[in-house]
């Protein structure tokens, strides 16, 4: 079910969830105000934005990519028919068992439909939005993925970081700390008083939007692992000014190289933040001159900026993937599932106790390796953790907070925090604590509680298929 390109994908998540388009919007504020109120609508549409003011018909801009559930799956080669929690155990299983796929390369492709050189580049000729009130100017990547090559090895790096546009032809990249793949391999031309050949491709497949954002280490391409989750290589072309490879169905990119810092910056942001907030201030940032512009056909510019919680870049926390995968290698055993709330700032577990300790075990596996996260829950098998009203349910009924909510402190977190102070911050102050809030049926007396009044889930399932079109007035 591999999608060539994120037109393929966009005609497919149209089958399985809301697509909306949207005509005359001012990328000045307007795309982005109707992208997060759009986010905050229960069925999450994608939107694909046309005749935006300013811009020929034709310039587009696709937000919410993958907000919703479905299109997650979709993204990650998952049914997108399962149920949620469903659907992230079978990511999860994928994830285990993947075999990476190595691009192959091909001589031309689509995204040399357009190009523009040397004093024919003009970044105005895109609609980068700006998107929050306080953004520094507008961003052109706040999903794209920035290309690099290893000068040592060759490994490609491809992620993802911001790009905020400056002008004509140059462009910020921004790296939130130095430990990012892509500021060392800048560094290494820099080091040698060289610029860093570098790539911006803006809308793609978007299994490289995952990969992109994944954590992999130093050494393991991006472009392999999105070959693995889609289950077909990529196919890159060389780009004709830098020689990187570059998704050959790309709908936009930006060729150029990266300035030594040592040499000339330009001030970046503020941007608006995954927490809600403006986390930093504008701080001196890597300037990307900007050789060449290619572009498709009536190209798609992706946008997916960071927006208040619980609105977040991918509507299957595949975080939580990464602790329900800790919980099982630490053999806990009986989890019935994980899921993260509030943009990943909150975790649940739901398990089913076999022994005294044993959702006390769990959870502190899961405050030891959430990031940023202040909530780590555990509740019962039988609260969906992925149905926020069940879990509150059980936080209010099951948990006596003088006795059942625990915290563990200076555990992992990271300068974006809002609620650590700047003066602490600065003398080196990264972390916060975690509430752990055993939201369990105490063990010894579990046979004593009162039993629930509602469906049991299988119960509910029965119940819904046999009825729930009656109910939703479909039949
Ligand atoms: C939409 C989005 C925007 C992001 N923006 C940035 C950014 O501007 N700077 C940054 O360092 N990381 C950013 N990240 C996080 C990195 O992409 C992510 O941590 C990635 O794994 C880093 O890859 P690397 O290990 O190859 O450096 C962003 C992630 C997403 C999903
Ligand atoms: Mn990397």
């Amino acid at each position: 079910m591999p999608f060539r390109d994120l037109r393929e994908f966009i005609s497919q998540a149209e089958k399985y969830s809301k697509l909306r388009r949207v005509d005359h919007a001012d990328p000045y504020l307007e795309i982005g105000g109707i992208t997060e109120i759009a986010a905050g609508l229960p069925d999450v549409p994608a939107l694909l934005f046309d005749n935006i003011k300013g811009f020929p018909r034709g310039y587009r801009v696709f937000t919410n990519p993958l907000m919703a559930p479905e299109r997650a799956a979709l993204a990650l080669g998952i049914d997108p028919t399962l149920r949620p929690i469903d659907a992230l155990r079978a990511w999860m299983k994928k994830r285990q068992g993947m075999k990476i796929q190595k691009p192959v390369s091909v001589k031309d492709g689509p995204f040399l439909e357009n190009s523009f050189a040397g004093a024919n580049v003009d970044l105005a000729r895109l609609p980068a939005p700006v998107w929050h009130r306080k953004d520094g100017g507008p961003y052109i990547g706040s999903g794209s993925i920035v290309v690099m090559r290893d000068p040592d090895t060759g490994w490609i790096n491809a992620s993802i970081y911001r790009v905020q546009v400056h002008g004509r032809n140059r462009v910020t990249v921004q790296f939130d700390h130095m430990g990012r793949h892509g500021a060392i391999v800048a560094h290494k031309y820099w080091d040698a008083g060289k610029p860093c050949p570098v790539a911006v491709v803006n809308g793609d497949d978007p299994a490289l939007f995952i990969a992109g954002m994944e954590s992999l280490p130093a050494g393991y391409s991006e472009f392999d692992f999105a070959g693995a989750i889609r289950e077909a290589p990529l196919e890159v072309c060389a780009g004709p000014h830098t020689g990187l490879p570059i998704p050959a169905h790309a709908e936009i990119v930006l060729e150029g190289e990266l300035v030594p810092m040592s040499r000339e910056t330009l001030p970046e942001g503020p941007f608006a933040e995954f927490l809600g907030y403006y986390a930093a201030d504008r701080k001196p940032g890597p300037i990307m001159e900007v050789r060449a512009i290619h572009h498709r056909n009536d190209p798609i510019l992706l946008g997916s900026p960071p927006l208040k919680p619980p609105r977040f870049h991918v509507g299957l926390p595949f975080r939580a993937g990464g602790i329900w995968a800790n919980l099982e290698a630490g053999d806990i055993g009986d989890i019935a599932g994980v899921w993260q709330h509030v943009s990943s700032l909150m975790t649940v577990i739901s398990l089913k106790q076999r022994y005294d300790g044993h959702a006390k075990r769990a959870a502190l596996i899961a405050a030891g390796n959430v990031y940023m996260g202040r909530i780590v829950v555990v509740v019962d098998e039988d609260i969906d953790p992925s149905n926020m009203n069940d879990v509150l349910w059980a936080i209010a009924t099951r948990c006596e907070p003088a006795e059942s909510v625990d915290i563990v402190r200076n555990g992992w977190s990271s300068p974006l925090d809002p609620r650590i102070r700047q003066a602490d911050k600065a003398r080196g102050v990264a972390s916060n604590s975690k509430m752990i809030i055993d939201a369990t049926r105490p063990f010894a007396w579990r046979n004593e509680f009162p039993v629930p009044s509602a469906l049991e889930p299988d119960e509910a399932r029965a119940i819904e298929e046999k009825w729930l079109a009656v109910l939703k007035g479909s039949s």
